[in-house]
């Protein structure tokens, strides 16, 4: 009986062990924001599974649209904010729909930790 309480004991113990060495990289939320009609930061590199959330601190509505039509905010109020997934590993350069000049790129690298 002792035997079989300490086995399960060692088992429960074990499970969260392994599942952290085995776990693909647990997915970070990274903030980009937008201020003074500008990205910051302009580039950011993350892994799959990642998300980005802009956040317009500006007195103005701007996007964040990607130039492959992957990805599309449309307009983010003045202190709106948007959030996006990235599934995908690739470089994906966007820009703001109103402001042309405004432009930004997301690098998604595919990490396994
Ligand atoms: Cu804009």
């Amino acid at each position: 009986m002792h035997l079989v309480l300490k086995n399960l004991f060692l088992f429960i113990l074990a499970v969260p062990l392994l599942g952290a060495a085995f776990a693909p990289h647990k997915p970070e939320r990274h903030t980009v924001v937008i201020e003074s009609m500008k990205y910051a930061p302009s580039e950011i590199r993350i892994s799959v599974n990642d998300s980005v959330r802009w956040m317009n601190k500006d007195l103005v509505p701007h996007t964040v649209t990607s130039l492959d039509k992957k990805f599309d905010s449309k307009e983010i109020p003045s202190h709106g904010r948007w959030t996006y997934v990235f599934r995908k590993p690739g470089t994906y350069p966007y820009k703001c729909d109103y402001h042309p000049m405004m432009s930004g790129t997301v690098i998604v690298e595919d990490r396994k930790h």
